[in-house]
């Protein structure tokens, strides 16, 4: 009985955790996470190169740097975003999305053309090969 009211005592304090949305309850972690989601892939739809990045991360500058050569060249203003993910407030969540579609979840994270392409250390070989200017000119 004592084990019956307990469990019922804690369905009743979880249920403020559930909300109605879109006609049907779900957690209020999973709306968060559904919104970053949508989020994180609108970014890396939406432009030709997309970085996640935070602003004191040194592989997240070296990074920055390649594209900062292409940018006003062979890569437009308009083509290249960079978001510097540090100051949202759902950061955590941002990057174990980033995790759960790269295997990752280190910054930087950059994609190229809707594909993930690496980090800063994948950014820069992939410049020195060549194969980066060729992915942007694509
Ligand atoms: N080899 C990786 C290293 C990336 C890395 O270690 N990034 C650090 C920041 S500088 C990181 O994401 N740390 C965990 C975190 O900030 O959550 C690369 O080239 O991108």
């Amino acid at each position: 009985m004592n084990f019956f009211r307990k469990g019922l005592r804690n369905a009743v304090a979880n249920t403020h955790c559930f909300v109605r949305f879109s006609g049907s309850y779900r957690t209020a972690s999973a709306i968060k996470m559904s919104e970053v989601k949508q989020l994180v892939n609108s970014k890396i739809a939406g432009k030709k190169v997309m970085v996640f990045s935070k602003s004191s991360c040194p592989y997240c500058a070296k990074a920055k740097a390649v594209f900062k050569k292409y940018v006003g060249d062979i890569l437009s203003e308009d083509e290249y975003e960079v978001m510097e993910i540090e100051t949202n407030s759902k950061c955590g969540e941002i990057q174990d999305y980033l995790g759960s579609i790269t295997g990752g979840r280190t910054v930087p994270r950059v994609f190229i053309n809707g594909k993930f392409l690496g980090g800063g250390d994948e950014t820069a070989a992939a410049d020195r090969s060549g194969q980066l200017k060729s992915f942007l000119q694509a």
